[in-house]
């Protein structure tokens, strides 16, 4: 060891991609003792504001990543390469593995959030409750058919064509009713693009979220399952734990999440998204819906609301480190999503929002607005659920730049 080299005893986290979720891993890291180094699209993202170690690089970029983990003018190898978003490049990663980097979730568990038919194809052998789907072929032709045919086989008509690849939060997600709405993705896809596959609309009641965290020597843990609200295909509001939920439809959510995290050898924090259906004789189930591999929108409660967050757990179980406890500190916590806002300083309403709800966790993520963009969120800690609700979304609305009495509170 060389006497240049600053704080050798420090573990280091490369973080793949630079924005709110990376940049939410920086006060756990800070209380850890554990030092970040995050590639960023651009200096100014979102994580590039509070990281020291933040080198400019795409994730597509090879070299780029091969960088990152590197020792360098006294700056030592990373111990441990992650992610905070799922666009990486699979074959490099391996690669990493074999020169002795671990890469944690490995690529063999990523591929599952990063290509749904390989997702759907795993967890149906796995035995997991998904909706039922089936994959287009590439020939157009063929493809309008298969579609017709799963169309013809709905109760309503209607079905949720997706791209195997590169959609999140509503994007690469369409509901067809006929197999002629899907014509441009088909060719899309002919020209190269991502393949398709095609699902049934499920009735849910509502939409749950189970948050797992897996380190390597195989210790595992989940929070309380959450209710997740989405509006135009984004995440809105978090409610956790979710209300009404029987002990065994909560114990049939975790079993469902930790099978996969298990099945799929999973490291680090992951999410999986679930449809809850109710069946003619009331009796309730999970359906899986997304997987996603690195600290999730559905965990951000965790922040405030549970003795571990998110972050903290994900860096906790990539280093294999022992994992903290996951109980939450209120009845209810409450994350409202800022999604867009009429303010350019979303910090213009941090007097608005003190004076009128001063128990507001908020947690702005220094990003430029566009509409419906994710640009920070709210938590609520409390006893009486409607109230934490309402202070919530008040919060929220005012960093949207809204007066809360024009908020939207469903
Ligand atoms: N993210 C990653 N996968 C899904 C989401 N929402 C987070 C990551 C990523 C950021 O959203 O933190 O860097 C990108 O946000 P935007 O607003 O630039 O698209």
């Amino acid at each position: 060891m060389t006497a240049a080299t600053p704080h050798p005893a420090s573990p280091v986290v490369a973080v793949v991609g630079g924005g709110q979720l990376a940049r939410m891993m920086a006060p756990a890291a800070a209380e850890l003792g554990v030092r970040l180094r995050v590639l960023v699209e651009d200096p100014s993202t979102s994580a590039a504001q509070v990281v020291v170690d933040a080198p400019v690089g795409a994730a597509s970029d090879d070299a780029a990543i091969r960088d990152l983990i590197a020792p360098a003018d006294g700056r030592p190898a990373a111990d441990v390469l992650t992610f905070e978003h799922e666009h990486v490049p699979n074959a490099l990663l391996a690669d990493l593995i074999d020169h002795g980097t671990p890469v944690r979730p490995g690529p063999e568990a990523l591929v599952h959030a990063q290509d749904k038919i390989v997702m759907r194809r795993r967890l149906t052998a796995l035995g997991v409750p998904c909706p039922r789907w089936t994959a287009l072929p590439s020939d157009p032709a063929a493809a309008r058919e298969a579609l017709a045919g799963f169309l013809a086989g709905t109760a309503d008509g209607e079905a949720v064509v997706k791209t195997a690849r590169g959609g999140y939060d509503g994007k690469g997600v369409r509901v067809v009713r006929g197999a002629e709405e899907a014509d441009d993705w088909i060719a899309a896809h002919l020209d190269g693009g991502p393949e398709l596959l095609v699902e049934d609309k499920v009735p849910f009641t509502r939409e749950l979220a189970v948050l797992v965290a897996r380190r390597p020597s195989g210790e595992i843990r989940t929070w309380p399952v959450v209710e997740s609200i989405q509006r135009d295909g984004v995440c809105a509001e978090v409610i956790a734990p979710a209300p009404d939920l029987s002990a065994g439809e909560a114990e049939e959510a975790r079993e469902v999440a930790v099978r996969i995290a298990e099945g799929l050898d999973v490291t680090g924090v992951f999410a999986v998204e679930m449809f809850e259906t109710t069946g003619p004789d009331g009796a309730r189930h999970v359906l899986v819906n997304e997987l996603a591999m690195r600290p999730h929108n559905s965990g951000h409660w965790t922040i405030d609301g549970s003795v571990t967050s998110q972050f903290a757990q994900h860096l906790r179980a990539v280093l294999d480190l022992p994992l903290g406890s996951t109980a939450p500190v209120a009845r209810w916590t409450v994350m409202a999503n800022v999604l867009g806002s009429s303010l350019e300083r979303l910090t213009d309403a941090l007097p608005a929002v003190g004076e009128r709800v001063p128990d507001a966790h908020v947690n702005l993520y220094g990003k430029g607005v566009r509409p419906g963009r994710k640009l920070g969120h709210v938590n609520v800690c409390g006893e009486d659920l409607a109230e934490v609700r309402r202070r919530a979304t008040t919060a929220a609305a005012l960093l949207r730049g809204e007066s809360p009495e024009t908020s939207q509170e469903d």
